[in-house]
């Protein structure tokens, strides 16, 4: 299998399906929906939903069974991101580069954008019509709970309320298995659910989420330090002039890289307790992992 190819196929089918479920408009409401659309369709590396059909092709569903899933975990994800730039919050001026909503919209479009966005995913899982009412019911309990407390709203609490305060490795490992490993798992186990994995199944699919969003959230915190704006799309090293306390600044960068490259080992092993996991997972994987810790090598 040419599994970058493949990639990139199901690159375009996210795209082009994520640009249907939020329509341009010329209703009197236009301002909120061009946000969103500015926000959701401004490039990033479509890696949840692209987790979610991996998982889905593992299990040989169609793909269109759950393209709109995959494609409502992603704009939640896009909620999450307009949100966390905010003034109020991480105070960032630039995302997926280009200047981030509230600078090209204003405060109040972007809070708006951003609670359109989640609400809409939502929407689209309950009303889609290739999945049976029970596994929407499912879908949304799963999405619904990895969003909230125990998830992203719950690692951003945490994350904005322990600042000023020692950090310890538990404690940061806390913070980012629910602000950045629960979306992530929560893409793969959508994906599980669509294509009705057994008890077992499901507990290697997320337990290799777990490890993997932790993994992706050290390489994030490396790449703060390590990479050019041109390639982050942000400002390089936000964490250092927000006094932030990451897996760099507990472990350097040498420590930190080690405990990603450990975090993927451990992924890839529960990843073969499936069987025959499609390709695209382990791939998706190691390029996540290993590319940005050659990134920082090199
Ligand atoms: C609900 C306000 C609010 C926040 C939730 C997820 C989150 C907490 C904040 C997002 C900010 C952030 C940098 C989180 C760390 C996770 C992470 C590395 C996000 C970036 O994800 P990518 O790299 O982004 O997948 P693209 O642009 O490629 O989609």
């Amino acid at each position: 299998m040419d599994v970058e190819k493949h990639l990139n196929d199901y690159r375009n089918l996210i795209e082009n399906h994520l640009a249907l479920l939020i329509p341009p408009t010329d209703a009197r409401y236009k301002i909120v929906i061009d946000a969103a659309r500015y926000s959701l369709l401004g490039g990033g590396k479509r890696l949840r939903p692209l987790l979610t059909l991996s998982t889905v092709e593992t299990f040989g569903i169609p793909l269109e069974n759950a393209l709109s899933t995959a494609c409502a975990i992603e704009i939640i994800h896009t909620y999450s991101l307009i949100h966390d730039d905010l003034p109020c919050m991480d105070d960032d001026d630039f995302r997926r580069g280009k200047p981030s909503l509230h600078k090209a919209y204003g405060e109040a479009n972007a809070v708006l954008a951003g609670d359109l966005l989640l609400t809409k995913a939502f929407e689209i899982i309950a009303t889609d019509a290739h999945l049976s009412p029970s596994k929407r019911i499912a879908i949304i309990e799963l999405v619904s709970s990895k969003s909230g407390s125990n998830g992203l709203i719950g690692g951003q609490s945490l994350d904005m309320n322990t600042q000023n305060r020692p950090v310890t490795i538990a404690s940061l490992n806390e913070i980012h298995r629910l602000k950045t490993g629960a979306l992530i798992t929560a893409s793969l186990v959508a994906g599980a659910i669509i294509g009705d994995a057994t008890t077992e199944q499901m507990r290697y699919i997320s337990c290799f989420g777990d490890s993997l969003g932790l993994a992706f959230q050290i390489i994030d915190d490396i790449l703060d330090v390590t990479a050019g704006e041109a390639k982050r799309g942000t400002p390089t090293s936000s964490d250092l002039i927000n006094k932030k306390t990451t897996y760099v600044t507990l472990l350097g960068i040498e420590g930190a890289s080690a405990a990603a490259e450990s975090l993927l080992e451990e992924a890839l092993a529960q990843l073969d307790e499936l069987g025959h996991p499609s390709p695209m997972l382990s791939h998706l994987a190691r390029c996540l992992v290993g590319h940005s810790i050659k990134q920082q090598r090199s």
